[in-house]
């Protein structure tokens, strides 16, 4: 079997089960590299004063980690800049808060030959290389320019955005080039493939062809959609530990007389949380009678706080939560609590379990794992209900979901006084084809999905070859 070599710019070297961890793409990398020995190869996360290049190698939880430091300029240009100011917004449809910096642009090229410079010793012959998400998009170019003749795959975490959107990007079509260096590029949607083939149609003169393939730039490539899934049964076994327990308890001991919403995000504008107190809001105003009768518990850590958006939205989030609380709550009951703190996964489990609701209802979202794991972690006999933003990527799959368009504070309040009123038969039934979903196209699935596919390109490129 090839050995597995995965790039993504982050690495966090993978957790015991249940400890804290933050990030739908750590939690799935380090599920799908258990299995495969290979590397997991990124940046560290710390930056020094000149860039070594020097590799830190280090092995957890079974899985092998190499790491490389940046230097602050790469971080200020290429992470805060390109990556999280520029390419971001863009994917999430927020071209108001994109940033178009050329310094930027630079700054993400050139760490993108960093890292290939850096991780060329370390590639052997077969190795399969998976390079994931929007910070790495040149990075298949790069690894060609020095000789890498290996299956390269990418796969891209965020959504693909609408071709017009693509193109107020300056050097739009030198990026988009980069792509058909890979030998698949692989998205969590139909919608985003069809989105990437019609900008490659219209603007590159590119061509659709049979069996997933697509030509442009002189080159041909596979792609395809392959939705990223949990690790549903190890959710499910969380559920068990004595620290989901205890969480659950606490929870259920603070709402016995009351309903609990839950929303779990990291705190980005993308997640439509500022929506999301208007619709609760919404909700409070048009139903006093049911007021005392719920508790609303947003959990969103902090984010990206080197980026000026994400101190805005913090401020906002702010001022909305104290103004509601200021004018709903009484003596003894506040409707929102609002909290800026990771969990472990174990106590996550423990919470989404209390939940009578979860609220996940993002503007835009590639796939949305915390739908994902907010299933996996009901009670099969009294399930909670799943109100679910149909921007989403997980819409797709998650279809028995309360579907809410996130704009609009009046679907919110109506799914709210849906969930609350939903009897329990129509939560069972609603539920457990969540969970037969959640539970088949998981993290597992997706893993084999993309790296099957890339491994069945072999076959194909010696064919042409012969
Ligand atoms: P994210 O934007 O990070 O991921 P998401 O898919 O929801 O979004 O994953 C978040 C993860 O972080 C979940 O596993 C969740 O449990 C965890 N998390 C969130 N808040 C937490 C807290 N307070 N404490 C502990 N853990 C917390 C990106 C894309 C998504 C895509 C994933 C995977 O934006 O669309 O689903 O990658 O491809």
């Amino acid at each position: 079997m090839s050995r597995l070599i995965v790039v993504s710019n982050r690495v966090t070297p993978p957790a015991a089960k249940g400890e804290e961890s933050v990030g739908g793409l750590a939690m799935a990398l380090a599920a799908a590299l258990r299995e495969y020995s290979g590397i997991w190869f990124g940046w560290s996360g710390k930056t020094t004063p000149e860039f070594t290049g020097q590799i830190q190698m280090q092995k957890a939880e079974g899985v092998t980690v190499a790491t490389v430091d940046l230097e602050e300029a790469d971080y200020q240009e290429y992470y805060n800049g390109f990556a999280n100011k520029t390419l971001w917004p863009l994917c999430h449809y927020r071209i108001d808060l994109a940033a178009y910096d050329r310094a930027f642009g630079e700054g993400y090229e050139r760490v993108n030959c960093r890292f290939a410079e850096t991780l060329r010793p370390l590639v052997e012959p077969d190795d399969l290389i998976w390079v994931h998400d929007y910070h790495l998009i040149p990075l298949g170019r790069e690894l060609r320019r020095l000789d890498v003749k290996n299956r390269i795959g990418f796969f891209l975490h965020v959504p693909w955005p609408a071709h017009q959107l693509v193109a107020t990007l300056p050097r739009h079509r030198q990026l988009v080039q980069s792509l058909f260096d890979y030998d698949l590029v692989g998205f969590q949607t139909e919608e985003y493939l069809q989105a990437f083939e019609e900008y490659v149609v219209a603007e590159a003169g590119g061509e659709r062809l049979p069996g997933g393939r697509l030509r442009a730039f002189g080159r041909t490539m596979q792609v395809g959609a392959f939705p990223i899934g949990i690790d549903a049964a190890e959710f499910a076994d969380l559920q068990r530990s004595p620290r989901a327990r205890r969480t659950h308890d606490i929870m259920a001991a603070h709402t016995v007389f009351r309903s609990l919403v839950v929303g779990v995000d990291r705190l980005d504008y993308s997640k439509g949380l500022e929506e999301r107190f208007l619709g609760f809001e919404r909700f409070l105003a048009d139903h006093p009678e049911l007021r005392r009768e719920v508790l609303f518990l947003q959990v969103a850590p902090v984010s990206r706080e080197g980026v000026e958006a994400y101190q805005e939205i913090r401020a906002r989030l702010d001022a909305l939560s104290g103004r509601i609380n200021g004018e709903y709550a009484d003596l003894d009951w506040n409707p929102i609590r609002y909290v800026n703190r990771n969990y472990r996964r174990d106590e996550l489990a423990g919470l989404y379990r209390a939940a009578r609701v979860g609220l996940v209802t993002p503007l835009r979202d590639g796939m949305n794992l915390v739908a994902k794991e907010f299933v996996a972690a009901q009670n099969p006999e009294n399930p909670g209900v799943l109100i679910l933003s149909r921007f989403a990527g997980a819409a797709n799959q998650m279809k028995e979901a309360l579907l809410i368009n996130p704009n609009s504070p009046e679907e919110i309040s109506e799914a709210l006084m849906r969930a609350m009123a939903m009897e329990l038969p129509e939560r069972i039934r609603r539920w457990r084809a969540l969970y037969e979903n959640v539970s088949r196209e998981d993290v597992t699935a997706w893993r084999d999905s993309f790296v099957h596919a890339l491994e069945g390109l072999e076959v194909r490129r010696t064919a042409l070859a012969s």
